[in-house]
């Protein structure tokens, strides 16, 4: 029997080596549309739009853990994983793939800049138009730089993204174009596979979820994702859900309409959810809870993260760590012996402006091994 650097070290190490890459090979992961579809209520015959999102890593973060106090299990769903950076491309290949089921030439969104971004690589996909609004001066650089590049039109207003979108509803009654904000249902069928796998990959669910509220699709999803896992027996129990807005947004935390909402994490200035019932019914069910943090909370976690546990997410994608800092240390929240799960919504070089900002210059030497030996610290 040749020996196998990486087969299982006991009986018959070669066959089964050989039998675990066959398997791996004969099936590459197929994206969320074809990998989840019976659970989708989506057109069940569409060819499924795909970029192969989904399948991120939920990485296990125990420094990180200690940093928010210690005491708890914790672990990232990184969703800045998916091909366009965010974990939006989950919800874009379903609300794709039934656009494309349905006829559709063309597609359209107001954002913040990753719902932009995805829809704009979506469409290049599948062959459509792409019409992304976006609010002037307040979207990362990786986000339109993405939308630009996948071939979208992309269009500033001079408003922030609840004008946007309400520009884009009456636009949609108006012409022939597919609006793709969470609105449009299938955009939620896609996101909540996100609960599928955190439960899959834990074998259950975990005691809390936290993540970031913006428009408040996302945590709409991932309670629709936990309770049909859950109603269908593949779950014991459902997660607490934490959810996450800035001080300068923070509409459901407020109970009131934020007109003009001011944070850094650009992704979530949003003063006036689409779903904020649907939020607020999730929070209610799960006995769950959302808070507020400071744009300072946020990116002392935003760095904390890259430079704890070695995840560079965007601002926004840091606010369920602040949250949890804070909750903890107020006494709100109690972590103690749980199994926590924050999602890490955006990759960090969706916006790298603001990390850069967050440091001072390096320094700067001549190029000889003296002076490097001087300036290492
Ligand atoms: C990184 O792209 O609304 O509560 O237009 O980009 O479902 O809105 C982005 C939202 C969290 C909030 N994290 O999710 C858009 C947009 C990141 C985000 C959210 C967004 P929702």
């Amino acid at each position: 029997m040749s020996s196998s650097p990486i087969g299982p070290a006991v009986q018959s190490a070669h066959d089964s080596h050989a039998t675990h890459v066959s398997q791996a090979r004969s099936r590459p992961w197929p994206g969320v549309v074809a990998a989840f579809r019976d659970r989708l209520d989506i057109d069940k015959t569409a060819t499924p739009v795909t970029l192969l999102e989904g399948n991120t890593p939920l990485i296990p973060a125990p420094r990180l853990a200690r940093a928010l106090g210690g005491g708890f299990e914790l672990f990232l769903k990184y969703e800045g994983m998916n091909p366009t950076g965010s974990f939006k491309d989950r919800g874009m290949c379903a609300a794709m793939t039934q656009a494309v089921a349905d006829g559709a030439k063309a597609v359209i969104c107001a954002s913040t800049g990753n719902t932009a971004a995805s829809a704009a690589a979506y469409a290049a996909r599948a062959g459509l138009k792409c019409v992304v609004l976006v609010p002037d001066g307040k979207i990362a650089a990786g986000k339109l730089a993405g939308a630009l590049s996948y071939g979208a039109q992309v269009i500033s207003i001079n408003g922030n993204f609840d004008a946007g979108l309400r520009m884009v509803r009456e636009a949609t009654e108006r012409a022939p174009i597919v609006l793709v904000n969470n609105i449009n249902p299938a955009r939620l069928q896609g996101q909540k596979t996100a609960a599928f796998e955190i439960c899959d990959a834990l074998g259950g669910a975990p005691d809390w979820l936290c993540l970031p509220v913006g428009n408040a699709g996302n945590i709409t999803a991932y309670w629709m994702g936990f309770t049909e896992y859950f109603h269908d027996g593949l779950a014991l129990a459902r997660p607490h859900l934490l959810g996450a807005q800035a001080a300068g947004s923070a509409p459901i935390v407020t109970g009131k309409v934020v007109e003009q909402p001011d944070t850094v994490a650009t992704a979530i200035r949003i003063g006036n959810p689409v779903r904020w019932q649907q939020a607020l019914t999730a929070l209610d069910e799960s006995d769950g809870h959302i808070m507020a943090v400071s744009d300072q909370e946020i990116l002392e976690w935003h760095k904390k993260v890259a430079s704890i546990e070695g995840v560079f997410v965007e601002p926004a994608s840091a606010i369920s760590l602040a949250a949890i800092a804070r909750g903890q240390r107020e006494g709100s929240l109690n972590m103690r012996a749980k199994r926590v799960v924050c999602v890490m919504t955006g990759h960090g070089l969706k916006d790298p402006d603001t990390a850069i900002q967050g440091f001072k210059a390096p320094v700067t030497i001549e190029a000889r091994v003296e002076d490097l030996l001087t300036a290492i610290a």
